[in-house]
């Protein structure tokens, strides 16, 4: 059976696991035979969005872009993993209507604002906090969680691979895989 294109959008905090959970799905996927590829800040940021920062009107260009970018790689028929903050409902809603009819696929990755703080991986949210890194979302910048969002992952409460598998196994019920 082949695959069907679709989006996976990952949505969340920083730090709350996106990149490190849809990169993990990508390897699964990649195991099984199925083509793929992961957007997200580490190769976006660097060239296509390089001109762009993190005011609410440059968040918004970027995710225009990426979701232009995803729409193209359903088209050419690929299961595209999508790993951005995204923090509002208006930026995920336009993602949604740039991307082919029913082929988006919204990943609620909601670890909580806590647990990415205790985390603190990059030092960004010390930094945020001491007032060093203006407009950090969660902290001095607003993130409106998704409300209908087709899965939920809270990676302070599942393994890597419990996120992995809850994602296959959505895949799976929709006939994706
Ligand atoms: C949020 C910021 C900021 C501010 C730099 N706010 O954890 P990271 O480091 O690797 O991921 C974050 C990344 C967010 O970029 P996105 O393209 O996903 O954001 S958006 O969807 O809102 O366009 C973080 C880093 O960039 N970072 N400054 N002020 N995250």
């Amino acid at each position: 059976k082949q695959q069907q294109a679709v989006v996976l959008w990952f949505t969340g905090l920083s730090g709350a696991g996106k990149s490190t959970v849809a990169g993990a799905l990508e390897q699964a996927l990649l195991a099984q035979g199925a083509h793929t590829y992961l957007l997200d800040g580490d190769n976006v940021r660097h060239g296509l969005c390089a001109d762009l920062g993190f005011s609410e009107a440059d968040r918004t260009e970027n995710l225009r872009r990426v979701g232009a970018v995803a729409g193209l790689m359903v088209d050419a028929g690929l299961i595209v993993l999508s790993a951005f903050i995204s923090p509002l409902k208006s930026q995920r809603d336009a993602i949604r209507r740039a991307v082919p009819e029913g082929k988006f696929i919204e990943v609620y990755v909601a670890t909580s604002l806590e647990e990415c703080e205790k985390r603190d991986v990059k030092g960004l949210y010390q930094k945020a906090r001491l007032g060093e890194i203006k407009n950090f979302t969660g902290i001095s910048d607003p993130y409106e969680a998704p409300e209908h969002a087709d899965i939920v992952l809270d990676t302070g409460l599942l393994s890597l691979d419990e996120s992995v598998q809850q994602l296959l196994q959505l895949l799976r019920e929709r006939g994706i895989i």
